[in-house]
């Protein structure tokens, strides 16, 4: 299904309160470039794409598989980054302020949570 990025107000059915959508700042994996790109959470799965109106994502990451949501200090001179740690890499991303960050990491956790509570465990691997 399609859901319109034009207006807060023009989301389409299945973009609920559980759901989140914005800019976030990542960096690379083994080249450490810190890239702005588009995110959205939508069910178990965060997208991110090189732009807000483009269609096909870099890549989608499946919660099911991720390990941890937490807050970071480890990176010197930037502020406002999280980490979500999968078996086979660790994501670093920030947002500009602390409560955006902080509003990512709570609903990836809630999210971590329900699936955990469905049973469902992150393979080692
Ligand atoms: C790229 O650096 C971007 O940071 C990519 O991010 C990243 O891929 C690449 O990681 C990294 O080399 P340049 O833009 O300078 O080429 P994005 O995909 O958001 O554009 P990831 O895996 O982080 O998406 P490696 O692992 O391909 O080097």
């Amino acid at each position: 299904a399609e859901f319109s990025t034009a207006s807060e107000n023009l989301k389409g059915p299945e973009f609920s309160i559980n759901s989140k959508e914005g800019y976030l700042t990542k960096l690379g994996g083994l080249f450490k470039t810190w890239r702005i790109r588009w995110f959205v959470l939508q069910k178990n799965e965060l997208r991110y794409f090189k732009d807000k109106f483009d269609k096909h994502p870099i890549r989608a990451l499946d919660l099911h598989e991720c390990n941890e949501c937490e807050r970071d200090s480890s990176i010197k001179g930037k502020f406002n980054v999280f980490r979500l740690v999968f078996a086979w890499r660790t994501f670093y991303m920030y947002s500009s302020t602390d409560q955006e960050s902080n509003d990512w990491v709570q609903l990836i956790n809630w999210k971590l949570r329900r699936i955990r509570e469905a049973g469902y465990l992150p393979r080692n691997s």
